[in-house]
Formats: structure tokens, sequence, C-alpha cells
């Protein structure tokens, strides 16, 4: 979090985590539709984010502005690099989990990955708020909710079904984070 004074601005940084493939780009694709926001995609190859993609939402608080910055890391192995570069200052993460049953275990491995990765930079999960999103509930290789909530939301963060494709529960997730960060900022205030 960046806090400028002098232009009554803070700044926060929201991070889409999660496995190659399960739909992070396509939410920030989507949210920027609804919201019309700029995206930035850095450097994609085919569908897979090489770099990472990142938008900015706006947020009036009283005479306050919450700027919202919005990065998806790549989900491939080989960058790692990048996908630490990319969490560094975060403040609140949606985990993007692909909900087909043949990538569950994946999911959970990859859940894993986080709490280590947030330890490389110095944070721990605790200190992060995360919102679980259930994406690709359209498909019918995908598990149910509860079975999700059972095998990968072991810490029981709030969690949200959606459809990014379809534009589902792609505003609902992020309101989840929005409304977190919000109070939390108003709380500092009072
Ligand atoms: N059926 C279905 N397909 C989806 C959904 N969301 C995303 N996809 C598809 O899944 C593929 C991967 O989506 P991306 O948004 O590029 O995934 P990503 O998580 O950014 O992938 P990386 O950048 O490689 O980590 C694309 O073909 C999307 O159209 C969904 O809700 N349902
Ligand atoms: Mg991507």
């Amino acid at each position: 979090m960046l806090v400028d004074v002098e232009k009554k601005l803070i700044r926060m940084k929201v991070v889409y985590y999660g496995v190659a493939q399960s739909g992070k780009t396509t939410n920030l694709e989507q949210l920027s539709e609804i919201e019309g926001l700029s995206l930035m995609k850095l450097d994609t190859q085919g569908e897979k984010t090489l770099v990472f993609d990142f938008a900015t939402k706006k947020v009036k608080v009283g005479d306050l502005t919450l700027s919202f910055a919005l990065y998806t890391i790549p989900g491939q192995d080989i960058y790692k690099d990048i996908r630490l570069t990319v969490l560094r200052g975060v403040d609140g993460l949606v985990f993007v989990v692909d909900s087909q049953r043949e990538r569950l275990k994946e999911n959970i491995n990859f859940y894993n990955l986080l709490k280590a990765d947030l330890l490389r930079i110095g944070k721990r999960l605790e200190d992060v708020p995360v919102v679980f999103q259930y994406n690709k509930m359209d498909l019918p290789t995908s598990l149910g909710y509860e079975e999700l909530e059972r095998s990968i939301n072991i810490d029981q963060h709030p969690s949200v079904c959606a459809s990014a494709v379809k534009k589902e529960g792609v505003l609902e997730t992020f309101k989840v984070l929005e409304d977190y960060l919000v109070s939390k900022v108003e709380r500092m205030l009072l």
C-alpha cells in the first residue's frame, strides 16, 4: 500500500494468482470490459501470459481515492522470478482455481506454492486477504462447489463460483476484495 497524502491517493496492489490457464487473464479482460478499464497485456504467447497483465481501477472513499493496480501472474512454472516480482507489495489476492477434476492436484500444489512465494517476499498468507474463485464452472468436467471447498479451500477463505468467459462471477470476486480493502482503509482513517 502506498499513501500519497498530497494527492489524497492510496495505491493498492491486487494479484490474480493460480495455475496456468485457470483464467486469470480472462478475469482481467472481462473486468476491464465491465468496468471500462484499460488493460495492458505484457508479452503474451497465444493465450499464455509471459510477463503479466495490468489494469487500474479507482474507487472513491470520502475525499480519498483508492487506486487498485490489478495484476495477473504467468501461471507457467518457468516464470518463477516474474511471479515473485508481480507478488511483491501485494495487498490482496484472487486465487483463481481451474475447477476441472483433472486439475485438482495442481490447484492444491499451487496453493502451497502461493504460501511459499509469500514467505519468499517476506509475507505470510495470514497477512494478505485472499478470495478463492472457482472458475470454469460451466464445464461438465468441473467439480461441484462443496467438493472444491473441502479439497482446496482448507483455510476457509471467502469463495465465489465463476465462469469468467461468460463474465459470471468476475465482478463478484473482485468486489469481495474491494470491500475488504475499502473497509481496511476506513478503519485506518478512523
Ligand atoms: N470454459 C471456460 N473456459 C475458460 C474460462 N475462463 C477462461 N477460460 C479459457 O481458459 C483458457 C486460459 O485462459 P487465460 O485467462 O488465458 O488463463 P491464464 O490463467 O491467464 O493462463 P496463464 O497466463 O498461462 O497463466 C482460455 O482459452 C480461456 O478462454 C471459463 O470460465 N470457462
Ligand atoms: Mg494469463
